[in-house]
């Protein structure tokens, strides 16, 4: 058989943008292909993962059916043309901007978007409507590292590249889930230091997580506490002769400053302290970080998301500057990025407080060049509102119309109910999404759908800088456009026609690679420009004569891509030249903050929020995968056992957490994971899943006073156990919706939905409840509800409830009601919806609610996604059948052997057994 020749195309998801080629025999044939039949693999040949792909990634092809899509134009609740809605949005928004001025209208976007999409809609905000409202959810992500490299590099240019992860022999891991967040990067890191195991690596974080897997040395910090680490870090190198006089001299200023700024706290004791972790934890690491030339210091949102994070940012930026530990193989700072796009976003200038390709409103020259270049009537002269500051502004009536992109802000801004109040309150919100219900879209007066992964054609950025390509392979759903297309429309009904003529992605691309070079020479008369470097760091200038072909071939390239460097570049600053006007690099003196709240008696405990292996932020995508709902199906608190017992909480109990700004529901996980005092829940669940399960409900709208970006990581809270009156779950082929229950949980199994759930008050009748929570599911068509068999188990004197209802024998639906966590198990119950009818052996186990006998072991919760291989299972391996390394529990079990996304969690349990 010859090698099947597919689509090469980039990953949607996280920043590491991994390769990604589909194929199928349609595809084969010269047919754009349908969304089943596709297989999809890693891109061998890709130079960000070489072939790997995470769990995720993986299961790309199950998300691309159209169920759940938003398939045509919906205006006021109903369907629409687009003629019509894109003309409803352009007459919107030109009647505010007339009527109140410019900044009474906003973008909010995402760096999901393509670089074309944000380009486009960037050029719209700032250069014609003529305001610098338009901001993105990398504001809630990235800002603080833009801020951080601009004060440091004078321009936000990431200096390293993957390889150096690799050839490193010290690699610091500071506020990052890399196991869970950056999986592929993380697999090549463990990769390396399997090959060459004298690479030290050093995590970290306040929680114990599956990224200590790899780890030397984890120090569970106190929450906040990074700057006085770092600072303490930059005394102790001095202390220990470890500093680069030579390179600081030649290439770097602020020396002085920041060591005198870092003086409060600088003896290992006292940063120990401030830390909460052991002073020879402490010695241990700056002993290695001072005697490790080869080090890379990884950073992610346990810094960007604080309200001092662009300090703590410089300070990690700050000991690889004064080691000279930069722009060299295996050295250097790396904030990684979270979005697929979240770098291109940077790029087109995406942020309120950007302008354009790398240029912002600092300077009326930049102004001036921005205006010239797009012949912008209008081009806005200051930054606009930030993030936090938009949805306020949103909810004090300033900005009157806001059309959201690619974002679910109702689930992710912190103070997220006042959030939806404010859109469910503003005048004009217009959403383009691909997914028709989620909870941002609910708040929506104009619905447009757009075009998804895989449906639309663009580039993306990389956490390094390299440019990939996305790649259409399939058919729009429904009447789904991309982006650019859509916002292009909006443009031309807005009377900027002659601006926006783009019928083709390339065309942006060109214009944007253009505007990347415009008048970026070498300027030395005013102190600016190097030899080899141009003005702004960002320049793909080599790239804007590339015709259709070109584009549609472009092979992936690190930019800069300019005449001097055509192919691009791995490293930056190689030279020692920075962009800054006299070319030195800064530290900057850094005066640790804790926390902008701290915990007091109400809210004792620190609400820590973040990621889980298989779900991608808001669901819409990962939650229609049953492989990747298995691992974590439900939203969860992790508290340590100290405190479980402080606050009455039992493992699987419920819990009820508070803040000063909202409340949430969550299943209690127990772990020595946490640190006392901490308390960790997922970003993922939103009311399109769960009820009551949005942890930025609870978020306060803090943030950073340089970067914006909220304070996410540390929110005071309470916790109280949540005694419902009962509780259970329910099984059922199609997604039910329940009346009367405080608690519900829904996710979608194979052949069947999964509903957690409880309740305040007992029903009356609980026949008659769970036959509505049946008949209220939606469309589906059970005209013949006679020919519905509904079967009972009621104990009322034990508060027990099991019924279950068959169609012509098919198992329909079960449910399980109890006072307490004492219910069966899922995993055999869920097995029975693989069954057209259901045994008699069967049906009297439902009722006994036990599987009969010789039913095949329950696996327990699925640790690995790809193969469905269980907990149960893998301990019993362990046990029984003495497997006791990871590729052991492969060959036999084949869990681990293909994504390797759990591997780190295999490694656990068998350390656990141990
Ligand atoms: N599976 C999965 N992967 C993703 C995503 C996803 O949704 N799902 N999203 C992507 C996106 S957009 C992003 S931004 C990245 C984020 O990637 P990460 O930043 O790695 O992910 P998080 O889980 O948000 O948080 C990272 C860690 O910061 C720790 N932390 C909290 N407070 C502190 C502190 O004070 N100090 C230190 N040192 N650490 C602290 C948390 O305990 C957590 O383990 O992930 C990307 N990858
Ligand atoms: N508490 C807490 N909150 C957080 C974080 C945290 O760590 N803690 N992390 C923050 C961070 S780093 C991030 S990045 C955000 C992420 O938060 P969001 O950006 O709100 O999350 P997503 O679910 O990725 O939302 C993307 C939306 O765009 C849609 N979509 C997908 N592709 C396209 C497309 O091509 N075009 C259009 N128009 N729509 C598309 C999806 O269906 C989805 O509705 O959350 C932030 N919020
Ligand atoms: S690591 Fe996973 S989610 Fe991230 S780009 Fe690669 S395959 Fe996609
Ligand atoms: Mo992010």
């Amino acid at each position: 058989m010859s090698h099947p020749v597919g689509v090469r195309t980039t990953c949607p998801y996280c920043g590491v943008g991994c390769g990604v080629v589909v194929s199928s025999e349609r595809l084969l044939a010269g047919h754009p292909v349908e969304a089943d039949g596709i297989t999809l693999s890693g891109d061998q040949q890709h130079p960000a993962n070489f072939g790997r792909l995470c769990s995720k990634g993986s299961a790309l092809a199950e998300t691309l059916d159209i169920e759940g899509r938003l398939l045509y134009p919906i205006v006021d609740g109903q369907r629409a043309s687009w003629d019509e809605a894109l003309d409803r949005v352009a007459h919107g928004f030109k009647k505010i901007v007339a009527q109140y001025g410019p900044d009474a209208v906003a973008f909010y976007v995402s760096g999901q978007l393509l670089t074309e999409d944000y380009y486009v809609a960037n050029k719209l905000m700032k250069g014609f409507i003529g305001s610098a409202n338009i901001d993105t959810n990398s504001r809630l992500c990235m800002a603080t590292a833009v801020a951080a490299h601009k004060r440091a590099f004078g321009a936000d240019a990431v200096p390293v590249c993957y390889e150096d992860i690799e050839v490193a022999d010290l690699v610091v891991i500071v506020g990052s889930n890399y196991a869970w967040a950056h999986p592929v990067l993380f697999q090549r890191l463990a990769a390396a230091k399997q090959a060459r195991p004298e690479i030290q690596v050093v995590v970290i974080d306040p929680r114990r997580t599956a990224t200590c897997d790899i780890a030397d040395l984890h120090l569970a910090i106190a929450p906040g506490a990074d700057a006085y680490l770092f600072n303490g870090l930059l005394h102790y190198l001095r202390r220990e002769d470890a500093i680069d006089f030579a390179y600081v001299e030649a290439h770097v200023e602020g020396f002085a400053a920041s060591f005198e700024a870092a003086r409060t706290v600088s003896s290992v004791p006292k940063v120990a302290q401030v830390c909460g972790v052991s002073e020879t934890q402490v010695s241990e690491f700056f002993r290695m970080f001072a005697r490790t030339k080869r080090t890379v210091t990884i950073f992610s949102q346990g810094i960007n998301q604080s309200s001092s994070g662009v300090d703590k940012a410089n300070a990690i930026i700050n000991v690889h500057l004064a080691t000279g530990r930069i722009g060299k193989p295996g050295m250097g700072p790396f904030s990684v990025t979270g979005q697929p796009n979240a770098m291109g976003g940077r790029e087109v200038g995406g942020l309120a407080n950007q302008l354009a390709a790398h240029m912002d409103f600092s300077d009326a020259a930049n102004i001036d060049l921005v205006a010239r270049f797009w012949n912008a009537p209008h081009i806005a002269k200051a930054p606009g509102l930030k993030a936090v500051g938009m949805f306020q502004a949103i909810a004090s009536e300033k900005i009157k119309a806001v059309w959201i992109m690619g974002t679910n802000p109702v689930v992710s801004m912190p103070d997220a109910d006042t959030v939806r109040a404010a859109l469910k309150s503003c005048e004009l919100v217009v959403v383009s999404d691909c997914v028709q219900h989620t909870d941002t879209t609910a708040c929506a007066d104009i619905l447009l759908p757009a075009a998804g992964w895989g449906e639309k054609d663009g580039t993306v950025t990389n956490s390094e800088r390299l440019i990939s390509r996305q790649r259409a392979f399939l058919p729009a759903a429904g009447e789904a456009k991309p982006d650019w297309w859509i916002v292009t429309q909006v443009a031309q009904r807005m009377g900027f026609a002659e601006a926006f003529p783009y019928t083709q992605p390339a065309q942006i691309f060109r214009e944007h690679a253009r505007l990347s070079g415009f008048e970026n020479g070498i300027d030395f008369e005013n102190g600016v420009g190097f030899e080899n470097k141009t003005k702004r760091a960002f320049d793909v200038s080599a790239l804007a004569e590339m015709d259709e072909t070109q584009y549609d071939a472009l092979q992936p390239l690190q930019w800069p891509v300019n005449s001097q460097t055509p192919h691009g570049i791995q490293r930056l600053f190689t030279d020692g030249k920075f962009y800054t006007p006299n070319g030195k690099a800064r530290m900057v003196a850094v005066t640790p903050r804790l926390p902008a709240v701290a915990t007091d008696a109400d809210f004792p405990l620190v609400l820590n929020t973040g990621r889980i292996r298989d779900q991608w932020h808001t669901m819409t995508r990962t939650g229609k995968v049953p492989r990747l709902n298995a691992h974590l199906f439900e939203p969860f608190v992790q508290v340590r056992a100290r405190d479980a017992t402080s606050y009455n909480l039992q493992e699987g109990g419920l819990a009820k957490l508070s803040s000063r700004h909202g409340t949430m529901l969550a299943r209690v996980q127990v772990s020595e994971d946490q640190r006392t005092g901490s308390a960790f829940v997922p970003i993922h669940w939103s009311d399109a899943f769960a009820k009551l399960a949005r942890a930025d409900a609870l978020v306060a709208a803090i943030t950073d006073p340089i970067s914006g970006q909220p304070e996410f990581k540390h929110t005071p809270v309470k916790i109280e156990p949540y005694q419902p009156a009962w509780q259970g779950f329910a099984l059922s082929r199609e997604r039910l919706d329940f009346p009367d229950t405080s608690y519900c949980a829904s996710s979608q199994g194979a052949a069947y939905w999964r509903h957690e759930i409880a309740g305040g008050s007992i029903p009356e009748d609980w026949l008659a409840w769970a036959r509505s929570a049946f008949n209220r599911c939606a469309d589906w068509g059970k005209s013949d509800l006679l020919k519905y068999l509904w079967l009972e188990y009621r104990d009322a004197a034990m508060g027990r409830y099991r019924a279950a209802c068959l169609h012509d024998g098919r198992l329909e639906a079960v449910f399980f009601i109890a006072p307490d966590q004492r219910l069966p198990s899922r995993e055999w119950l869920s097995s029975l919806f693989k069954k057209s009818v259901l045994a008699a052996a069967d049906l009297a186990g439902l009722l006994a609610a036990r599987a009969p006998s010789g039913t095949a072991a329950d696996g327990g919760r699925i640790v690995c996604a790809c193969f469905s291989v269980g907990e149960k299972t893998i301990l019993n391996g362990i046990q029984a059948q003495g497997l006791n390394s990871a590729e052991a529990i492969g060959l036999k079990l084949k869990a681990g052997t293909n994504c390797g996304s759990c591997l780190p969690e295999i490694r656990r349990l068998i350390a656990r057994q141990a």
